[in-house]
C-alpha cells in the first residue's frame, strides 16, 4: 500500500484558531516514521495552500462560507487525485469542516469504482447542525449534515452528486455533546450514534462489533478521526475538549478493531490543536492510536 499524506492547515471552519497547526504537529509526533515502519511507501504531499482565516462572524448562519468552501474544494480535488492513483490519503487537519472535502471524494471513488462506502465518524459531536439549528455559525460542527445534503449549495455539491452520501454509511462512535436542535435532526435523519451512554452500557467491543458489521470485500472503510474523540485527560491539546471520552484502552481497541477488517482506505486526522497541548502529547497520542489503526498488535494474532 501507498500513503499519501495531504496536509491542510486552516483553522477556517472551528471556533478557536490553531487546528491549523495540526499538520505539522502530526508529522513532528513521528507518523511518517510510523507508517514506514509497517512498510507501507509513505509520500508526503505536504500541504495544500487557501486563504488565511478572517475571523469573523457568522452570516446567514455560516462562518466563512467562502473560505471554507475554498479549502474544501482544494482538498477535494487532491484527495480524488490521490484515491485515483491507488494511494491511502491521510487527511492531516485542520478542523473537521474538512470532512466535506475529504469524504466527498471518497464517496466519488466509490460512485466510479463501485465500492461500498462506510465512514466511521470518531467525534464527541455528531456534526450534524444546519445554519438554522448551529448555536456558532461555525462549520467544523456541521460536516455530516453536509455530507448528507442538509446544507449550503456551494458546499453540499462538492464532489458533483447531491447528496454526497446516504445517512446510513455514517456510523458515529463516542458522541456525548450534541446541541438541542441538532439533537432533533439527528434523530429525524435516522443517523446512526453510539454515544458514550451506548459505549458504557456495552463496551467499547459490541460497540465496534456493531459499527463495523455487515461489511465485505467491496467495502471501502473510511475513518473520520476527531481527537475531541478522546477524554480529554488524555487529549488535551484539541479546542472543543468534552469530558467523559474513551480511556486509552478503549480507544486502542477502537482502532484495533478496525484494524482487523483489513478494509481501511483513507483516513481523517482533524482537530489536532498544538496552540491547546503540551509538549505535543496529543499528536502523539494521535500516532499511537493510527499505529494501532494500522495493524500494530502486542502479540502476533489472527486478524479476523
Ligand atoms: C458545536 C461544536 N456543536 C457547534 N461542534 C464541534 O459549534 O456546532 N466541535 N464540532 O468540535
Ligand atoms: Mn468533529
Ligand atoms: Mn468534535
Ligand atoms: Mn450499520
Amino acid at each position: 500500500t501507498t500513503i499519501e499524506l495531504i496536509g491542510v492547515p486552516t483553522d477556517i471552519g472551528a471556533g478557536a484558531r490553531g487546528a491549523s497547526m495540526g499538520p505539522e504537529a502530526l508529522r513532528v509526533a513521528g507518523l511518517i516514521e510510523m507508517l514506514k515502519n509497517h512498510g507501507l511507501i509513505v509520500i508526503d504531499s505536504g500541504n495544500l495552500a487557501g486563504p488565511t482565516n478572517p475571523w469573523l462572524p457568522p452570516v446567514n448562519g455560516y462562518r466563512h462560507l467562502a473560505e471554507v468552501t475554498e479549502w474544501n474544494e482544494a482538498l477535494h480535488e487532491a484527495s480524488y487525485a490521490a484515491l485515483q492513483k491507488g494511494h491511502l490519503p491521510i487527511i492531516l487537519g485542520g478542523d473537521h469542516c474538512l470532512g466535506i472535502g475529504s469524504i466527498s471524494a471518497v464517496a466519488r471513488h466509490c460512485r466510479a469504482t463501485g465500492k461500498d462506502l462506510r465512514v466511521i465518524w470518531l467525534d464527541a459531536h455528531a456534526d450534524f447542525n444546519t445554519s438554522e439549528l448551529t448555536p456558532t455559525g461555525n462549520i467544523h460542527g456541521m460536516p455530516v449534515a453536509i455530507l448528507c445534503g442538509h446544507g449550503p449549495e456551494q458546499l453540499i455539491q462538492i464532489g458533483g452528486v447531491v447528496p454526497a452520501i446516504d445517512s446510513d454509511v455514517v456510523h458515529q462512535i463516542g458522541i456525548r455533546s450534541v446541541d438541542e436542535g441538532e439533537k432533533r435532526f439527528v434523530h429525524q435523519q435516522g443517523l446512526e450514534v453510539f454515544d458514550m451512554r451506548y459505549i458504557d452500557e456495552h463496551g467499547m467491543r459490541e460497540t465496534m462489533a456493531r459499527a463495523l458489521d455487515g461489511m465485505t470485500d467491496n467495502t471501502h472503510l473510511h475513518v473520520s478521526f476527531d481527537v475531541d474523540f478522546l477524554d480529554p485527560a488524555i487529549a488535551p491539546g484539541v479546542a472543543t475538549t468534552v469530558p467523559g471520552g474513551p480511556t486509552y484502552r478503549e480507544a486502542q481497541l477502537c482502532m484495533e478493531m478496525i484494524a482487523d477488517t483489513g478494509r481501511l482506505a483513507s483516513l481523517d486526522i482533524m482537530e489536532v490543536n498544538p496552540a491547546c497541548d503540551v509538549k505535543n502529547q496529543t499528536a502523539l497520542l494521535a500516532v499511537d492510536l493510527v499505529d494501532s489503526l494500522f495493524g500494530k498488535s502486542t502479540l502476533m494474532r489472527d486478524a479476523k
